[in-house]
């Protein structure tokens, strides 16, 4: 029996910083619709997908920070998607910065949610690995201020049951931690969503620029067959405000195999049929976790977060 999904990765091409948010929601619409029309149950939209990837600027007033942010989910601009995805029937994944008013005070997250063919939330996640740095760096081309701008997802790494499976969502940088999809995988993910913008020159190690499409791609097909499930990655591309982002999207089978990918670096549409059995392919063989996984040698993974390194250096 065959459990399927059919899933469309939406990439982005690039949004500019006073691009409004009504303009880049109904490209997101234009999106969903195609989805929709192609047969989809699920569309994926790109991290900080309402906005340019704005932590490549230094703010000194927290008024030009706000603006970037969502207060509300759904706010007035992004009230359309719920309502066209109600009206289609098909669930969406959306990344967006947060804004919350928690425990008294202003609290700032880089979050995902879920949204079922209904229109309604089914979860929310907020990214937990925030790379970057937290004070200006004027050496830098362009800043990467998520550790200034956001604090470290608080909700842990949830799975749902949705859509004929178990999902599960991480933001970017997540994806180059192999403990996400572990704990993921434990709690029986058959599929993660995942968001990410990702330039192509990486300031501290220049060294590796060529080497970011691979190591995107490398992270999640490692990710995808050693904990046996469907990766859904999904990009904002192109040159933004002059910074190259990474393209190429990809949907990528439990195998590790990539089975779809992006060839624009724009605003593009990738499907794939996911079949959710094809999980136990691996989870019932190669990876029986309950078989072969000797968790009492682990400790170390969850006692300390490196190995007595000081935490400075750059990211
Ligand atoms: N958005 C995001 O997390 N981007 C990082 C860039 C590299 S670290 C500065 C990534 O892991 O792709």
């Amino acid at each position: 029996m065959r459990r399927m999904l059919a899933v469309a990765a939406a990439q982005l091409g690039p949004i500019g910083r006073e691009e409004p948010k009504t303009a880049v929601v109904e490209r997101l619409l234009a999106l969903m619709r195609e989805a929709a029309a192609r047969g989809c149950g699920l569309v994926v939209f790109p991290e900080l997908a309402l906005t340019t990837f704005f932590p490549r600027w230094y703010f000194t007033e927290e008024a030009e920070l706000d603006r970037f942010f969502e207060t509300a989910m759904p706010g007035e601009e992004t009230l359309p998607l719920f309502e066209t995805a109600a009206e289609l029937g098909i669930g969406f994944y959306l990344g967006y910065a947060e804004l919350v008013i928690e425990e008294g005070r202003k609290r700032r997250f880089n979050s995902s949610i879920l949204v079922g063919p209904d229109g309604r939330i089914l979860g929310k996640y907020r990214k937990v690995h925030l790379p970057g740095h937290a004070e200006h760096e004027p050496w830098r081309p362009f800043q990467h201020l998520e550790k200034r701008y956001f604090e470290p997802g608080d909700l842990g790494f949830p799975v749902w049951r949705a859509m004929g499976g178990t999902l599960g969502m991480a933001i970017c940088n997540d994806r180059r931690w192999p403990e996400m999809y572990r704990v993921l995988a434990l709690q029986g993910a058959e599929m993660l969503l995942l968001g990410y913008n990702t330039p192509l020159h990486y300031p501290p190690v220049p060294q590796h620029d060529h080497l970011q499409a691979f190591h995107s791609h490398l992270c999640m097909q490692a990710g995808a067959y050693q904990n046996g499930m469907w990766v859904v990655a999904v990009a904002k591309a192109g040159r933004e405000e002059g910074c190259d982002l990474l393209g190429q999207s990809c949907i990528i089978a439990p195998t590790g195999e990539i089975v779809a990918m992006a060839g624009t670096l724009e605003d593009e549409l990738i499907l794939h049929d996911c079949d959710f059995e094809r999980t136990r392919e691996i989870k019932e063989h190669i990876f029986n976790f309950a078989l072969h996984r000797r968790p009492e040698t682990y400790g170390l993974i969850t006692a300390m977060p490196g190995a007595g390194q000081e935490a400075s250096g750059r990211s």
